[in-house]
């Protein structure tokens, strides 16, 4: 047994679960009126009500002794003042830095890195100006109509999300495009869509050695060059890297790449220049605007008391149904549908941060850690997989996010759309007994032997727990917040697992693996050094190749 499973805290709260599922979350609202009083709290017009769970003040209190257990407030301390937290690859974690506001100083090594964030952002707003009122323009003169990001994982998931979340930011003169895959379905795609001589790449690669990034770069430099010539690579491509040898070597000028640092992981890496699309796309005000409201989330996480910490909170509680009731996934339902990409967003996030099972101390865990990560934006995931939040057999939890104003006031579309939010954490909640089921059928005119052969299916247990988000406005400021509450969220879990969330030894392994066999599907002989299944499965590739191109 790891230190973690049996300590003080972790024991009390195993105890503590045995005493408190005898209890449904109905009978605690029936029986506190103050409930949500007592399990909600706010951060600026952020709240966060987390009375739809199965907890009390005593599960609360024993939960964020769990937290001071880890020596949480020490963790927080050393990741803002930039101690190499992320062990396993050396570096400190600092994406922080990147949002705190001019006139502070970080310290890294002995070196504020403050300057140094500071002129890539001079840098980023300059650039995205002058693209933005057409004083740089594409070789033949004329303005820029389209951007084309090509990167993929933290270089891509952050600023897709953000461009579709902040879209009614977003200049209509300058269209946003996300090219990550390596199936050239993405790449050409978007090719056939945009026209060369008004469309800037953006090529965005922290180690800028990524094969789908730096494949799909050349491929749309190819395009270039065999549309406006080579020379117009020059005013077409920029770079958002932290290896600028390899930017130079691929031909960009060193004044359109756009640094960071290796303290910026690349999930969280949308605050640096990785966020070069969105400031193009919603202006660099509106980007400055996100930043500071990550910032705002910032100083609430370091400075609240863990029972008022809301990223703590939302830690705290995910552990709680991980650890003590075997929950396996989380569902993010955001009722915006503009927010509809924020789900996949968060499932790098976390599950890349935390889907560990190796602790910082190199014991194998014995006790879960991360979730399975999904969702949907509401309503559409209603009508889908719904029916198993509310009858499955195993407990999924949920994150709900609504905004209370629409950036589309359009008849009772909003209304409508919260309505259904509303109803579904609520419904997860109550259920639906067997006698209020029964009093439905009956009002529906169904007889004694109609409503036995019905009454099982048109059951709910509930007790299926839920936190809900809501805010104004979705707006650059709000989304900033958003992402950093989640990231801090990750952070505190993996403190308590006490498990590294800024390494990502799965992710490498994949690059390796890929790069490795790419010879071998060129082969004109067959292969024999896999285990049977892959052997079989390239064999079969270049047979059938060599069969259709004979063909
Ligand atoms: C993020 C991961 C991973 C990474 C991509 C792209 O934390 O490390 O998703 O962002 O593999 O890597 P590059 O930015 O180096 O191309």
């Amino acid at each position: 047994m790891s230190k973690l499973t049996h300590s003080p805290a972790w024991m009390a709260l195993k105890k503590h679960k045995t005493i408190i599922s005898k209890q449904s979350m109905r009978s605690m609202f029936n029986e506190d009126a103050q409930r949500f009083e007592k399990f909600s709290l706010q951060v600026e017009n952020l709240l966060l009500d987390y009375s739809k769970n199965i907890l009390d003040t005593e599960t609360r209190a024993l939960l964020t002794d769990l937290a001071h257990q880890a020596n949480l407030g020490e963790w927080i301390e050393r990741m803002f003042n930039g101690e190499r937290i992320n062990s396993t690859e050396n570096r400190a974690v600092l994406h922080t830095a990147l949002r705190a506001p001019a006139g502070s100083s970080v310290m890294l090594d002995g070196k504020d890195v403050m300057p140094g964030v500071m002129r890539v952002k001079e840098q980023m707003r300059r650039y995205s100006e002058e693209v933005r009122n057409g004083t740089v323009r594409g070789h033949t003169g004329k303005a820029f109509t389209d951007v084309v990001n090509i990167g993929v994982g933290g270089s891509s998931l952050g600023p897709y999300m953000a461009c579709e979340a902040l879209h009614p930011y977003g200049s209509e003169k300058l269209r946003a495009h996300f090219v990550s895959n390596i199936d050239a379905v993405d790449i050409t795609e978007r090719l056939n869509v945009v026209n060369a001589e008004t469309t800037l790449f953006i090529v965005s690669s922290k180690t800028f050695t990524t094969q789908e990034t730096i494949t799909n770069a050349h491929a749309a430099r190819a395009w270039v060059v065999e549309k406006l010539g080579e020379s117009a690579v020059a005013k077409h491509f920029v770079a958002l890297s932290t290896n600028l040898e390899a930017t130079a070597k691929f031909g960009i000028h060193p004044d359109n790449v756009f640094e960071f640092w290796d303290w910026v992981g690349g999930r969280y890496s949308i605050w640096s220049a990785v966020g070069l699309p969105i400031a193009l796309h919603i202006g660099m005000d509106n980007f400055e605007k996100m930043l500071a409201g990550a910032h705002a989330m910032d100083k609430h996480f370091r400075s609240a008391p863990f029972e008022r910490n809301m990223p703590v909170i939302m830690a705290l509680i995910d552990i709680w149904y991980t650890n003590f009731f075997d929950a396996c996934s989380h569902a993010i339902l955001p009722y915006d549908h503009c927010l509809r990409r924020f789900p996949a967003y968060l499932q790098q996030l976390t599950m890349e941060s935390n889907g560990k099972s190796m602790d910082r101390d190199q014991h194998l865990v014995d006790y879960a850690t991360n979730r399975v990560i999904w969702g949907e934006a509401g309503t559409n995931g209603q009508h889908s997989f719904y029916q198993l939040i509310h009858q499955g057999t195993r407990a999924v939890t949920a994150d709900f996010l609504a905004p209370i104003m629409s950036h589309v006031p359009f008849g009772e579309h909003h209304v409508m759309l919260l309505a259904n939010c509303f109803a579904q954490t609520e419904a997860m909640m109550l259920g639906k007994t067997p006698e209020e089921a029964r009093t439905e059928l009956l009002a529906q005119g169904l007889d004694e032997a109609a409503i036995a052969a019905l009454l099982p299916y048109k059951t709910f247990p509930g007790n299926r727990p839920s936190n809900t988000l809501l805010f104004d406005k979705l707006d650059p400021y709000k989304l900033g917040m958003l992402i950093a509450l989640y990231e801090h969220k990750v952070y505190v879990q993996s403190v308590v697992w006490n498990i590294n969330a800024f390494d990502q030894w799965g992710v490498e392994y994949g690059k390796q693996l890929a790069n490795r066999l790419i010879p071998e599907l060129h082969s004109a002989k067959q292969i024999s050094q896999h285990d049977g299944s892959t052997n079989a499965l390239i064999n079969h590739y270049l047979s059938r190749r060599r069969a259709q191109q004979n063909s």
